[in-house]
């Protein structure tokens, strides 16, 4: 069990790092994003998944400052890999509800930015459905906000939560996420399969742009090229990686 004083601890001494994992276009098998993805790295207990703590930093609220450190730390490295002369591709962030709700979002995004110089069109900010249907006007103005500055939107683990279609109209989103849930079985069942198709339908027709996570077979990326899923995400391709694993993976590399 890991203990309120520990994640504190953790936070105050530097122990946690970036993973991350690549995102690849169904089509050409290129890597376009990246998605980072935190973890412990612990004296006592190795490397820490945050399965196995985030509920715990969310509940006391630290989750924020580890949202804050995780977009600090992964708009840095990934302008320092465009630097080194790597074909630029979107970086994904995970933003907590609390971190989503917080005042100060929009003066953390702006102020990563301009620290890093990293091009506000390569960073993406994942939101998942319970954070954008408690959809207050402040929501709408966030949204549109970080749209200004030219972040891009996304919709992660989609379908997942309690939904109403019609917020994918009104927030200016550019991606949809389709939780891994469905895309397990869609080779072998057929409402996975009618799911993800009529996601990939509605995403498009609505001008977004679709994700397929969880992806670990050819015959689910095969199903999902067919039907015009335009990136994939999954152990298939890799497994998130620390930062030193992905140099390697992006064109430009020699
Ligand atoms: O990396 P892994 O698949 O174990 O992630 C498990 C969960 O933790 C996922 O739901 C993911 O969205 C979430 N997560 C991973 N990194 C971050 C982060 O930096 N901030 C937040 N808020 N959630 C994260
Ligand atoms: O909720 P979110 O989409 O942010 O969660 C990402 C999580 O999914 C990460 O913890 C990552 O380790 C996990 N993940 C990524 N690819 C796969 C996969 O192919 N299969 C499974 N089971 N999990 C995956
Ligand atoms: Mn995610
Ligand atoms: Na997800």
């Amino acid at each position: 069990i890991i203990l309120e004083s520990q994640l504190h601890k953790a936070l105050k001494d530097n122990e946690f790092t970036v993973y991350y994992q690549p995102q690849v276009c169904a089509r050409t098998g290129e890597v376009v994003g990246l998605e980072a993805l935190v973890r412990w790295n612990s004296r006592e207990l190795g490397i820490v998944e945050p399965g196995r703590f985030l509920a715990l930093a969310e509940e006391i609220g630290l989750v924020i400052q580890i949202d804050q450190w995780m977009m600090r730390e992964a708009c840095r490295q990934h302008k320092a890999w465009i630097d080194a002369g790597f074909a630029p591709v979107t970086l994904a962030l995970n933003i907590s509800g609390q971190h989503f709700l917080k005042n100060d979002l929009l003066d953390t995004v702006t102020a990563v930015l301009g620290q890093t110089g990293l091009d506000p069109g390569l960073l993406e900010l994942e939101l998942t459905e319970g954070v954008l249907m408690a959809h207050t006007e402040k929501t709408v103005k966030t949204l549109k906000a970080l749209k200004e500055m030219g972040v891009r939107l996304a919709i992660d683990d989609f379908g997942t939560g309690f939904s109403s279609l019609s917020y994918l109209k009104r927030f200016p989103l550019d991606v949809l996420k389709i939780d891994r849930t469905f895309i397990n079985d869609i080779t072998t069942d057929p409402d996975d399969a009618a799911i993800t198709l009529a996601t990939i339908e509605m995403a498009h027709t609505l001008k977004l742009q679709v994700i397929a996570e969880g992806v670990e077979t050819t015959d689910q990326l095969e199903f999902l090229v067919s039907h015009g899923c335009d990136t994939y995400q999954g152990y298939l391709f890799s497994r998130p990686l620390p930062p030193e694993g992905i140099p390697p993976l992006l064109t430009g590399f020699s």
